[in-house]
């Protein structure tokens, strides 16, 4: 009979579980006036003036710029409520939401 050593695990590492992460995306348009994607994203998003300046800029030059990363309904909630902020003036302003890999 021969004995079996197992030596045992000593690190034992929990595991956490975390809600899986949703990007918020702006698109960009030709008609939403630039200070108005910079109000939207300081108002919804909670962004300085600095931030929202350069998310602002960083779409209408690039098309799309990743706003932020939220569970799936505080995503959702605040791309609703940015889109439907240019909705209100009249403007085509859009937010998307899209799973994070
Ligand atoms: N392209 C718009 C303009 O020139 C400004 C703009 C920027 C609109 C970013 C949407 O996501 C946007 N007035």
């Amino acid at each position: 009979m021969t004995k079996t050593i197992v030596k045992p695990r000593t690190k034992v590492r929990p595991k956490t579980q975390r809600p899986p992460l949703y990007k918020v995306i702006l698109l960009n348009d030709d008609y939403t006036p630039r200070e108005f994607v910079v109000q939207v994203l300081k108002a919804v998003f909670r962004m300085n003036a600095d931030q929202a300046y350069r998310v602002m800029m960083t779409a209408h030059q690039r098309g799309v710029c990743v706003v932020a990363v939220f569970e799936r309904d505080v995503a959702e909630t605040k791309a609703t409520r940015g889109t439907e902020a240019g909705r209100a003036k009249g403007y085509p302003l859009l937010f998307t939401t899209e799973p994070e890999e």
